[in-house]
């Protein structure tokens, strides 16, 4: 090589290794490698956000002051009654897409779940989905349903596979690739399927399949979606109570199978319980941090709440010391289902102006912070 040669071909190697130092440290590990821009940033940014409040069926129904029940009221949200923002994050549950129902196990017409979900698109919150199918080997069964061995039924079966992609996962993978924006782009989601698995109350719990079979299925279900060309997924890995990092990790599928560490967590029989319940809560929060933080994955209090919110200062009590120091996400309350069984304040609820104090910390996003923080971009 001549000298200018060997100038150029320094010149080149150098440019080369800077520019692969820069796609390996801006490159995202993701699921989901063609995952959409807007599907990535959303990944990307939520890893430091801060706590985005989310609530399970938000803009779908709710409860009047008198405790009767309101369904599908335009614009209305028992969140935005009181605080005028909708919620950051909105959760809902695809079950029965699997039975080719219009509606939801609850009632949730699939067709305005859509519509819902792209108006909080619009809005620059998010979405997330969770999934309560009926049991595969007998649809009569409901989710709940005590089913042995449906796992590895259907992963031992080549039949019984088939018939599980066709009939539970292509109605999903069809409802995830018709979430359209205004402008066409695909609305992103963060997809949570076979949660509380270290729980036996659904059929993919702990006591009916082994580590090794909810891990190949969860794997399955990923790369069937891959498979499918559905790009606008986060997944979300999210267990129930859990006692340590090696129980959390147990059936954990894996790094390249999961994009978001989440777990659920109820908290029962308060007041006596309130101080264990922000303690436990508090610590599982910090194996999550300690995992998302080795792994760079955000993490999130998928599920909670107290039901009927019987403590009047639950938001500032316990929520918020919960939340302090922990850099989740997001925290997601269930749904107001009816009046017996609800998880956020309506307007007269004793827990309203409580509520209105946690908004005001600041500690917590709703619709405003989650636009301000341009989630998708
Ligand atoms: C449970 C309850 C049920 C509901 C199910 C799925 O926690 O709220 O009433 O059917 O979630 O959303």
């Amino acid at each position: 090589m001549n000298k200018l040669k060997s100038k150029n071909f320094f010149n080149r190697t150098v440019l080369a290794m800077g520019l692969f130092a820069f796609i390996s440290s801006s490159a995202v590990a993701q699921v989901d490698t063609k995952a959409t821009t807007e599907t990535t940033n959303l990944l990307n940014n939520l890893k430091s956000v801060k706590t985005l409040f989310g609530h399970q069926d938000d803009p779908v129904y709710g409860l009047n002051p008198d405790k009767t029940r309101w369904v599908d009221d335009v614009d209305r949200s028992d969140i935005k009654s009181i605080i005028g923002e909708y919620p950051a994050l909105i959760g809902y549950d695809l079950g029965h897409l699997e039975l080719g129902k219009s509606a939801n196990l609850d009632n949730v017409p699939f067709d305005k779940m859509r519509l819902y979900i792209t108006d909080q698109y619009e809005r620059g919150g998010v979405s997330t989905l969770s999934w309560h199918p009926n049991n595969p080997l007998d649809v009569s069964k409901t989710t709940w349903d005590k089913v042995e061995a449906t796992i590895p039924t259907i992963l031992n079966d080549n039949k019984a596979l088939r018939q599980y992609k066709k009939t539970f996962l292509k109605p999903l993978a069809l409802f995830f690739k018709s979430l359209k924006a205004q402008n066409g782009e695909a609305v992103p989601v963060i997809f949570r399927p076979y949660h509380e698995h270290t729980g036996s109350w659904f059929w993919w719990g702990a006591d009916y399949c082994s580590e090794e079979e909810y891990k190949a299925f969860w794997k399955m279900t990923v790369d069937y979606f891959k498979k499918k060309r559905v790009h606008n997924l986060l997944y979300a890995y999210s267990t129930d109570k859990f006692r340590s990092e090696e129980h959390y990790l147990e059936r954990y599928p894996g790094d390249d199978y999961v994009d978001i560490l989440g777990f659920d967590a109820y908290h029962r029989n308060a007041p006596s319980s309130n101080d264990a319940f922000v303690q436990s809560a508090k610590e599982m929060l910090q194996t999550i941090k300690k995992l998302g933080l080795e792994k760079d994955k955000p993490y999130a209090l998928s599920e909670t709440g107290l039901e009927q919110v019987t403590e009047a200062n639950w938001w500032t009590n316990i929520v918020l010391p919960v939340l302090e120091d922990s850099g989740a996400s997001y925290i997601m309350v269930w749904r107001n289902g009816r009046p017996n069984h609800f998880y956020a304040p309506y307007p007269g609820h004793s827990s309203e102006s409580d509520f209105k104090k946690m908004a005001e910390s600041g500690e917590v996003l709703f619709e405003k912070g989650a636009k301000a923080a341009s989630l998708y971009k």
